[in-house]
């Protein structure tokens, strides 16, 4: 099955592609020939994925789905949350929001923080909305290499090593964004 993952970011490609395995061909805005960027500028997850998935499905005409991401910290009062990529920066400078992150965490006892995506599909039927969320905290320092954004400061309940200490296969196992895909997927292959 052939559906369009209106993101940028190749991270979250490959961490789909891979959970949602050789059923589906994932294809790219750039490869419907819409390279500007999506407006992101809703105060929910949920508002944002849905006009991502909007803009292309006006665009292509194609069933879509986007994902919007947020980290929530309890100490910060749910923060950056929806803000997560424009943090520190008006940009998505994840140096810069890590270290934001640990600055405004030091001295805090509290470290609770959870991981939550939000998929938006549209297709002939309408519009569906896929939760996933991972239960964690963040951690003293920065520690792993591969993931990307948070990944370096999130551990996630159960475990002792942050996302960008895991394999992909082990992420995508227990992440937000797994459960959210899962849900997804199992939905697509319903549907048919
Ligand atoms: P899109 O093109 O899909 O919008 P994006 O990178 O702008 O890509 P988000 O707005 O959903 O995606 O991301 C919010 C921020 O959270 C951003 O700084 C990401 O690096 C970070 N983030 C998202 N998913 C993450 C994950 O699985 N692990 C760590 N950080 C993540």
């Amino acid at each position: 099955m052939k559906i369009v993952f209106a993101t940028n970011n190749v991270h979250k490609l490959r961490e789909v592609s891979q959970t949602l395995g050789e059923d589906f061909t994932l294809v790219t805005p750039r490869e419907c020939g819409v390279t500007e960027d999506i407006p992101e500028n809703e105060a929910t997850l949920e508002g944002n994925a849905l006009a991502k998935a909007r803009y292309i499905r006006s665009r292509t005409g194609l069933d879509c789905f986007a994902d919007d991401t947020g980290l929530e910290v309890e100490a910060l009062g749910g923060e950056p949350g929806v803000h997560s990529a424009r943090y520190a920066t008006d940009g998505h400078d994840d140096a810069a929001n890590k270290r934001l992150l640990l600055e405004r965490l030091a001295g805090k006892e509290n470290r609770r923080a959870r991981f939550r995506t939000a998929i938006a599909l549209i297709d002939a039927d309408g519009e569906h909305i896929f939760e996933g969320v991972v239960e964690g905290r963040i951690a003293r320092e920065e520690r792993g290499a591969d993931g990307f954004g948070y990944d370096p400061l999130f551990v996630p309940d159960g475990c002792d090593r942050t996302f960008a200490e895991m394999s992909a296969d082990e992420k995508n196992a227990v992440s937000h964004r797994g459960r959210a895909v899962r849900r997804l997927a199992e939905y697509l292959q319903n549907r048919r």
